[in-house]
């Protein structure tokens, strides 16, 4: 059996893929409220195909609860936030999860981390606190760091397709967790040490945050001199290497605008391009509010309460607001004491933050100004409500006869 400890984005569609494909597996997690929805029957966040495989789940016999079981094997899963100032990623969820585990544990356990981490994580703050419970590692207890790699918006299908990487710091052990997760991915799984899948991942999504950074100071770069940074990138990628991404209105999400911190915070003085990417995209909330300010004086508009931000999540079709480019953006105009905007998110229905409106028809009759922060499928039905308003489109989505851009 396998206990999943932490249900949440990553732990609660593993432990479901897992159980669907044959093994069996209880989910855990300190949650009890989260733990009571799950054992009614409902999931806890929105996405494509969860419900689905919640269902196969459950008919294969999963179970919820929140206690630690006793059985040779664990996947931990829970949050690894980064302390804001000194960018370094903090491990007491993970290090909690394992004492937890420690426990209850028989001997010979495995303890499988997925949580992101940086490099030497493992090393300098779980293998201490296993040490210190007077387990051996390697003997009494095998350490393996498996960390995810799905995309929020299509998990299911990823978690099914792409490739994984495994760390541990013995072969075999590696590949009996290999095994386990072959239950369900088709993609390749590569064994390697610990530290080396720890940096791994890191890595990954540093590469995409730096990516992102180049498109996003390409869009800063052509507006200063009224260039089309649009038709550029698309000229520029029909060249055989070259792939410009695509820029916006910042980076959000858990992973790639937190994950780089880590290398900043590790490696000071080292971390060059990557301590620049991350000031570049975490400048485009400003970048867009100096935007909304033009369009608006080009325009003759001067009430702010005659702008509407459309999308508060931090990407298209999630429900996640996790370090959100519209939270950023309205965080700093608090600081620049200028007045709220309405904002508008058909995948958020609860109020988050003071100015949001919860019916598209609400927010959209009142202003002139719409100012498309994420692409979220429904924009495309709702269209002909956006007839007469100015539109600021820092997604670039092509809906759009008339548009300002980045
Ligand atoms: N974004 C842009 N322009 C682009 C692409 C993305 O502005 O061309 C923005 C998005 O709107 C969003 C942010 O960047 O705000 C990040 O979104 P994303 O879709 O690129 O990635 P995430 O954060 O949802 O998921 C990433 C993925 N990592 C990589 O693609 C390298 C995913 O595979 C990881 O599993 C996930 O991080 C994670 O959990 O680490």
């Amino acid at each position: 059996m396998i206990n999943v400890i932490g249900l949440g984005y990553i732990g609660l569609p593993t432990a479901l893929m897992l159980a669907s494909h044959g093994v069996e597996v209880v989910g855990t997690d300190y949650n009890k409220e989260l733990v009571d929805t799950l054992n009614a029957g409902k999931t806890t966040f929105k996405e494509d195909g969860l419900d689905e495989l919640f269902a196969a789940a459950v008919k294969a016999g999963i179970r919820f609860t929140t206690e630690y079981q006793v059985t040779d094997m664990y996947i931990v899963s829970v949050p690894t936030p980064y302390d804001k100032k000194s960018k370094k990623v903090d491990a007491s969820y993970v290090n909690a999860a394992v004492k937890d585990v420690l426990n209850v544990c028989p001997l010979n356990a495995t303890i499988v981390i997925e949580s992101t981490i940086s490099p030497g994580t493992i090393d300098k703050y779980v293998r201490p606190e296993i040490q210190a419970t007077g387990f051996t590692i390697g003997r009494d207890i095998n350490l393996v760091h498996a960390p995810e790699r799905i995309i929020p918006g299509n998990m299911v299908y990823e978690l099914k397709h792409n490739n994984r990487t495994i760390g541990a710091d013995n072969r075999e052990i590696g590949e009996k967790v290999k095994d386990i997760y072959a239950s369900f991915c088709e993609g390749e799984i590569t064994v390697t040490d610990i530290k080396t899948a720890e940096m791994t991942k890191v890595v990954e999504n540093t590469f995409r945050d730096i990516n992102i950074a180049f498109a996003n100071e390409l869009a800063k770069i052509c507006r200063s001199d009224n260039m089309d940074v649009y038709e550029i990138i698309r000229i520029a990628n029909k060249h055989p290497r070259v792939n410009i991404l695509t820029p916006g209105p910042g980076v959000g999400g858990h992973c790639i605008s937190v994950d780089p911190w880590f290398l900043v915070g590790d490696y000071p003085g080292l971390a060059n391009i990557i301590l620049a990417a991350r000031k570049i995209n975490d400048s485009m909330p400003e970048f867009v509010l100096k935007r909304i300010s033009e369009i608006m004086k080009e325009n003759n508009i001067t009430d702010y309460n005659r702008v509407g931000l459309y999308g508060l999540t931090y990407k298209e079709n999630v429900d996640d607001v996790r370090e959100s480019p519209t939270l950023q953006l309205l965080e700093s105009m608090r600081d620049h004491l200028a007045p709220e905007l309405k904002v508008y998110d058909p995948y958020v229905a609860k109020k988050i933050t003071s100015n949001q409106i919860l019916s598209f028809d609400e927010f959209i009759k009142d202003i002139d100004l719409v100012v498309i922060m994420v692409g979220h499928k429904q924009l495309k039905e709702s269209l002909p409500l956006f007839k007469n308003k100015i539109i600021f489109d820092t997604r670039y989505t092509g809906l759009f006869d008339k548009a300002y851009y980045l």
